[in-house]
């Protein structure tokens, strides 16, 4: 059965290598097997592949997710949506623009980051299939990541755009999760809550 994107929104794990202190690989197995329902491969960073060997760890990644029939997703980098078959790309506002993504890829997932009415007024979001949203709570994952804009956005959001797909996204973990959604949103998108979990199985279901 088709899903909707709002499904696929629902448990977005986010993560490159430089996340991981174990391996990567094992990471999205169990956190698959726990039953994320979106991935996103987010290689990015100080520490991150770059080259021959993104694009290996990338495919591997895309093929695990090809296994337990996760969507693929690619952050920003447009240069990795075929060769990795991507299923959508996630954008930042300083990004690859919306226009020409969804001109060059009708059919797939168009993702994008807002943090304030700014960010909003400026971004043609009738092109994107969903908007991620954030950073919800604070995080130390991303370095030049926003200070926190608290649940009161999604609240705006959800009031101002009833219908759109919205994902939360920062300091999200199986303590607040519920929160977030209560708050409007579609689902929840989070890093150190899996890469660091001592138990991926239980803080998936827990998210
Ligand atoms: N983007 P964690 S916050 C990748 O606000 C990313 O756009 C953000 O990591 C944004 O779940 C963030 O470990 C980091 O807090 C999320």
């Amino acid at each position: 059965m088709e899903r909707s994107v709002e499904q696929i929104l629902r448990k977005y794990l986010i993560m490159g290598s430089q996340n991981c202190v174990g391996n990567p690989l094992a990471i999205l197995e169990a956190a698959a097997k726990a039953g994320i329902t979106a991935f996103q491969f987010r290689e990015k960073g100080a520490g991150s592949l770059t080259g021959n060997a993104k694009l290996h760890l990338g495919k591997q990644l895309r093929n695990i997710c090809r296994v337990y029939d996760i969507p693929f997703i690619v952050n920003d980098d447009i240069e990795l949506v075929d060769p990795l078959e991507a299923d959508g790309i996630h954008v930042g506002q300083e990004d690859q623009s919306v226009a020409e993504l969804s001109r060059r890829y009708p059919e797939k997932i168009i993702g994008l980051s807002v943090s304030n009415w700014n960010e909003v007024t400026n971004s043609p979001i009738s092109l994107v299939d969903y908007i991620g949203a954030g950073p919800i709570f604070a995080t130390d994952t991303k370095t030049d990541a926003k200070s926190a804009v608290g649940l009161d956005w999604i609240k705006a959001l959800r009031e101002h755009f009833p219908e759109l797909p919205i994902v939360g996204i920062g300091g999200i973990n199986p303590g607040n999760s519920a929160s977030v959604i209560q708050a409007g949103a579609d689902g929840v998108s989070f890093i150190s809550a899996v890469t660091k979990a001592s138990d991926i199985d239980g803080a998936v279901h827990a998210l």
